[in-house]
């Protein structure tokens, strides 16, 4: 609790450009909910450099992402919203959990075996204990709850593990936090192959939809979308794949839901209906497009945003590092 309010604790990867999928899943959710909870919201750069990036590249979409965070409408004055590499009780308090953890439970998760797999000639140690500096990041602020898309669950079900572990031994010392997945848009597949999720690093463009996408070419896109020779727009999870997850991004972006989606496009084709998803999501991304032009022009806003909530997130973060280094037996700073 912080000021009588729970906390609430995410962040995202600046590894790509965000997709709808991000939006849809996460970054809506976060807006939702930042009015009820003490929200620290993170961009995770440290995770980033868990597969190769170039330098320069990272670090221009890392200042895009917190832009993006304040242009999808989070008050950077209610909400923290930070770099992770910013505030050093994350690896700190990394290093600490990293002892208890076990290879077992971590060789367990899908993320670790997809990018091992993906990124074969760079299985480095970091992309190996990823998990615990995410556990690190949500346990630092005594976390109530993490609202993350279903990709994230086990991530997150080990950090419960490693925080029940630690009080066991140690006493009350982290609370043990809850996910929160969103109801619509908990997982958007991609455009190219629905048994895929969309993903910010898809080599193929027309998989995603980028956020910062111009209209025509987000038309085009959902044009060329893949669907099936059904003909009717149903949600048949078996042998529409691709029409649900069009229907849930339509949903996702007018609010509507899959029952009125399916009368309002009865008897018509899929031309009429890509074209009404694709409206939507270019009326549902306009406004935070015009904003995040705004923000970009004004630098030394961004900058002191930057600054005052890195100092803030260290001055809630060092009160649990400070008990966790007691706990576990390291010498009081005289
Ligand atoms: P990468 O391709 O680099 O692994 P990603 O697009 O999968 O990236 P993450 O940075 O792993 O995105 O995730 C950021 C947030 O967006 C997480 O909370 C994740 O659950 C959510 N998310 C990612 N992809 C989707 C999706 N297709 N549908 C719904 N939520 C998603
Ligand atoms: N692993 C997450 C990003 C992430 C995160 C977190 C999310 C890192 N630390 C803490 C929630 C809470 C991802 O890839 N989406």
């Amino acid at each position: 609790m912080i000021d009588g309010k729970k906390v609430l604790f995410s962040g995202m990867q600046a590894t790509g450009n965000l997709t709808l999928g991000n939006y849809l899943g996460a970054l809506k959710n976060w807006v939702t909910l930042s009015d009820e909870y003490e929200c620290f919201y993170s961009v995770v750069d440290m995770h980033s450099i868990t597969v190769r990036q170039d330098s320069a590249e990272l670090r221009s979409r890392a200042r895009k992402l917190l832009t993006l965070y304040i242009a999808a409408g989070l008050d950077p004055e209610k909400n923290c919203i930070y770099y992770q590499s910013h505030v050093s009780g994350h690896a700190e308090l990394a290093w600490i959990l990293n002892c208890f953890t076990y290879m077992g439970e971590l060789s367990r998760m899908t993320q670790f075996k997809d990018k091992s797999a993906k990124h074969a000639d760079n299985i480095n140690a970091g992309l190996f204990t990823y998990p615990v500096l995410m556990a690190a990041d949500i346990l630092l602020y005594q976390a109530d709850v993490v609202p993350v898309g279903i990709d994230q669950m086990q991530h997150l079900e080990l950090t419960r593990d490693i925080a029940q572990r630690f009080n066991a031994i140690y006493g009350d010392v982290f609370t043990v936090p809850e996910p929160y997945i969103g109801k619509v848009g908990a997982r958007i597949m991609s455009l190219q192959d629905p048994s895929k999720k969309m993903s910010k690093s898809d080599e193929n463009p027309n998989a995603s939809i980028y956020l910062m996408d111009d209209p025509d070419t987000i038309m085009r896109k959902f044009k060329r979308a893949v669907t099936d020779s059904v003909g009717a727009v149903r949600y048949n999870e078996e042998e529409q794949p691709g029409i649900c997850n069009l229907i849930d991004i339509y949903c996702a972006c007018t609010g509507k839901s899959r029952e009125e989606t399916e009368k309002e496009f009865d008897g018509k084709g899929y031309g009429d209906f890509k074209t009404a998803v694709g409206e939507s999501v270019v009326e549902k991304l306009r406004p935070l497009q015009e904003k995040m032009a705004e923000l970009e022009k004004n630098k030394d806003y961004i900058d002191s945003v930057i600054k005052n909530n890195a100092e803030r997130a260290a001055y809630v973060s060092n009160k649990t590092l400070r008990k966790v280094q007691k706990k576990v037996g390291f010498p009081i700073r005289p």
